[in-house]
């Protein structure tokens, strides 16, 4: 009998794999060594904002425990970590005027330095959320396109000129999706604006996100013009942006499910997608939302066409399609897990919003290398046990739903790799260590890692021994292990991968074997 599917080398040896936090959801010491207040500082101390009234005063104590998380790290073997910089530690009130502090700089350059000594990549993520305070008092932030734009460039040089000498890859934004609908739109992020005067005592929800989203758009087209220009030429890094978004089915074969499934993935993915890889917004967000929808200049246009080198992906889930309602952060589309059937789409994790579903990721691989031509960096998956918190650490530790989640997204990932012929140049797992889940406060456990808050101790969990296996046994080492030829099915995935590189709209580096 023949076995489907053995096949040696499943992961190419330049494969990136690592796992992922964000400075607000890890670091702690808010107001040590110069730091300044970002958006979420207050806010998340604001009775009602978090789940459990938790807040980012110390959170994982990661700024005060940076080498016992690089030891960790080291621990699991990655290759990468992604990490984002926080804006306000490097310019404490954020401007393009405003002093930079030392300290901050200080902090991350050593921080590389010691990931480096380690053989760790640093993956950079410049902004995750946590806008300088100040700039969000002084003009109203990201609704202020000229202001913001020209800060975030500024700050985003400031990170460059110091630290890119040593860091080879940078995301721009994490998630604008985000950034601009829970912002701006339901309210439930900072800064919590908001059309719901319960929520919020301003804000408007049917303009403001697409404000945001279009000043986000351009803040990092913008600093990816001043990186290739003023820095990539001696620097020679990566750079692009991540955006969140998870595939969509149509509910049903109705013809308006099938096409509300599409009007969904245009306003979480195309929205930011489109412009940047494309040089237009949706078609179906301009008929949803008229002149709501700001307009590209030419000048800007030309800007954020093609301004990222990759294609940065987060994703988590799938979502079943029905047409209708009027959510138009959904593309007016219904969200359910729940098939005609009656049955569950897949496991269900302890937020609300996720399922695992690892044919869906696969499908969403293929449909986004169709689409935008570019490499895959996956910077973020994973996924929430459900009730993990209310467990004994022995109990928590033994993650097996989380395992499950992975070694269906792994398999997924490989499929897509070997059988489809899609360009995946890495894989990071969200998260090294359960941290600050935003309006989950801690109820939420989304690490590999156990933190068990009242000691800060972490214990590794059975998911992080499982993508540490997974990644040991699966990426081609430097020596190969063999000398036979490569299989038929290899031999024409890399013409596959290489046709599609080459009849892209951008030319990327050398096929791969
Ligand atoms: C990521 O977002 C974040 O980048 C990361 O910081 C976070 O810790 C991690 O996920 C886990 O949540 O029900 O309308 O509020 C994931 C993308 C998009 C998932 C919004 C949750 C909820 C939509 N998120 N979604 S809503």
């Amino acid at each position: 009998m023949i076995t489907p599917h053995v096949v040696r080398a499943k992961l190419p040896k330049d494969f990136i794999w690592g796992f992922a936090t964000a400075a607000f959801q890890i670091e702690g010491s808010t107001d040590i060594d110069g730091r300044g207040k970002s958006i979420w500082d207050d806010f998340s101390r604001q009775p009602g904002k978090t789940l459990d009234g938790g807040n980012g005063d110390v959170a994982t104590n990661s700024y005060k425990l940076w080498k016992e998380d690089i030891a960790l790290l080291k621990s699991y073997g990655v290759k990468s970590y992604r990490f984002s910089i926080a804006w306000s530690r490097i310019i404490p009130l954020g401007g393009r005027n405003d002093p930079i502090n030392p300290k901050g700089i200080e902090y991350y350059s050593n921080f590389i330095d010691e990931l480096l000594r380690n053989g760790i990549m640093p993956f950079v993520t410049l902004y995750h959320w946590d806008l300088p305070q100040n700039l969000h008092e002084r003009y109203g932030g990201w609704l202020n396109k000229e202001e913001i734009v020209a800060d975030y460039v500024h700050y985003a040089k400031v990170c460059f000129r110091e630290f890119g000498g040593r860091v080879k890859h940078w995301l721009t934004m994490n998630e604008p999706w985000c950034v601009a609908v829970l912002g701006y739109g339901r309210g439930v992020f900072a800064p919590g604006r908001s059309s719901d005067r319960l929520r919020s005592p301003e804000g408007d929800s049917s303009t403001e996100p697409w404000i945001v989203g279009h000043s986000v758009i351009l803040a990092h087209a913008y600093a990816v013009k001043a990186y290739r220009e003023e820095f990539k030429p001696t620097q020679r890094g990566q750079i692009g942006i991540t955006l969140n978004g998870d595939w969509a089915i149509p509910y049903d074969n109705s013809p308006a499910n099938v096409e509300a499934a599409q009007h969904a993935l245009d306003v979480a993915i195309g929205w930011f997608a489109d412009p940047v890889y494309l040089g237009h917004y949706p078609e179906f967000m301009q008929e949803m939302l008229g002149d709501r929808l700001p307009v590209f200049t030419t000048e800007e246009l030309a800007v954020v066409k093609g301004s990222s080198d990759f294609y940065g992906m987060n994703t988590y889930t799938t979502n079943l399609c029905k047409a209708g309602g009027d959510d138009e952060f959904q593309g007016r589309v219904e969200y359910t897990f729940t098939r005609p059937d009656g049955t569950q789409l897949g496991t269900q994790a302890h937020c609300k919003w996720l399922q695992t579903y690892p044919q869906g990721f696969r499908a969403l691989l293929n449909y986004l290398y169709k689409r935008y031509r570019l490499p895959i960096y996956v910077t973020e998956n994973g996924f929430a046990v459900k009730d993990e918190n209310s467990k004994t650490i022995e109990q928590a530790v033994q993650d097996f739903d989380r395992v499950e989640y992975f070694r269906g997204m792994t398999a997924a990932v490989v499929a897509a790799i070997v059988e489809d012929g899609v360009d995946i140049q890495a894989y990071f797992p969200w998260s090294l260590l359960d941290n600050f889940e935003w309006a989950d406060g801690y109820d939420t456990r989304f690490g590999v890692t156990y933190v068990d808050y009242p000691t800060q101790k972490r214990y590794p969990k059975e998911s992080a021994k499982f993508l540490s296996k997974f990644f040991k046994d699966n990426i081609v080492s430097d020596i190969p292990r063999s000398r036979e030829p490569p299989t038929v099915q290899q031999v024409i995935n890399a013409v596959r991968g290489a046709f599609h590189r080459l009849t892209g709209s951008v030319l990327v580096g050398a096929a791969k074997a």
